[in-house]
């Protein structure tokens, strides 16, 4: 008898979850209720973006040009994400379960990062261009926010092949992806400081509350990296609890980070136009 370890390799720990005891009705449904959840706020999001265009003035439309491009592509990559897992598991008349399946694909959440690859760098970029900074210079502010989300996202990538086959290489690729993150993290911080001095006293309250929901959003997706040893290795978590958990904790990540954080640098921006005599509805 071949092992699961034998058939699977470096397939992520869904597919070990479906392979050996397999999802219920609810556990499975709910997964792809999620995911589908999760690329329909995108679409919703995109014609939020649009539509406010003109409520900012043109200065800050860059941001809301951003917002659009990362709806774009996360709608595209998380509609194929949902696909993936709908695709991989079937569902068993025998055991009342959904199982992973033969001959389609496995699953994996490597939609999901490649997605970052294009999105991380845009979110960095459009706060750049709502906020003003007073000490910090804007190109070397941008091209430390790519370099450092690009690497974040690429070892990230790397390591959850790992999850279930190899714990040392898992934890070294996540080790490795944290410093760039917390690199990030105290860039973000500056930008916003820096970004709410000379702003009007409602902007810098939505600043304030954008680096909070920067905070807990962006520190989820370690978080949802971790799942499968969370509870122990191949314990507490290592099964659909943990599989669901994951799929949730990735879409609520992904609307507070892409869509939530958009909708708040949108009325920073529109506090900031008032505040600079820009009238929408004289345009
Ligand atoms: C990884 C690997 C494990 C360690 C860390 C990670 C951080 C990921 C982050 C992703 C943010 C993604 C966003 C996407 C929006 O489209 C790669 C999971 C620290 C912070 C904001």
């Amino acid at each position: 008898m071949e092992t699961l370890i034998e058939i699977l390799g470096n397939a992520t720990f869904e597919n070990y979850v479906g392979a050996a005891e397999g999802f219920t009705e609810m556990a499975y449904q709910m997964s792809a209720h999620v995911l589908t959840l999760g690329y329909a706020c995108m679409l919703a999001g995109l014609l939020y973006f649009v539509l406010t265009i003109k409520q900012v003035a043109p200065k800050y439309r860059m941001s809301s040009v951003l917002s659009g491009v990362v709806m774009v592509s996360a709608f595209l990559l998380l509609y194929i994400q949902q696909t993936n897992w709908t695709g991989a598991m079937t569902y068993d008349t025998e055991t009342a379960r959904y199982v992973l399946g033969d001959g389609t694909d496995l699953f994996n959440n490597g939609y999901r990062y490649l997605n970052w690859l294009i999105d991380v760098p845009m979110l960095l970029f459009q706060i750049l261009f709502v906020v003003t900074l007073t000490k910090s210079d804007f190109s070397s502010i941008r091209n430390k926010f790519w370099f450092s989300g690009t690497l974040m996202i690429v070892t990230g990538y790397i390591g959850q092949f790992y999850e279930v086959t190899n714990l040392t290489a898992y934890l070294a690729w996540g080790a490795i992806s944290t410093v760039f993150f917390i690199h990030i993290l105290i860039l973000m911080r500056q930008v916003i400081t820096e970004g709410k001095e000379n702003a009007p006293a409602q902007a810098q309250k939505y600043l304030g509350n954008i680096w909070t929901l920067f905070l807990v959003t962006w520190m989820l997706y370690p978080g949802a990296y971790l799942m499968p040893v969370l509870g122990g290795i191949e314990g507490a978590l290592f099964n659909e609890i943990g599989v669901l958990g994951r799929h949730i904790t990735y879409t609520i990540a992904d609307v507070g980070s892409k869509v939530v954080y958009g909708v708040l640098l949108t009325l920073t921006a529109m506090e900031m136009s008032k505040a600079e005599g820009y009238d929408p509805n004289a345009q």
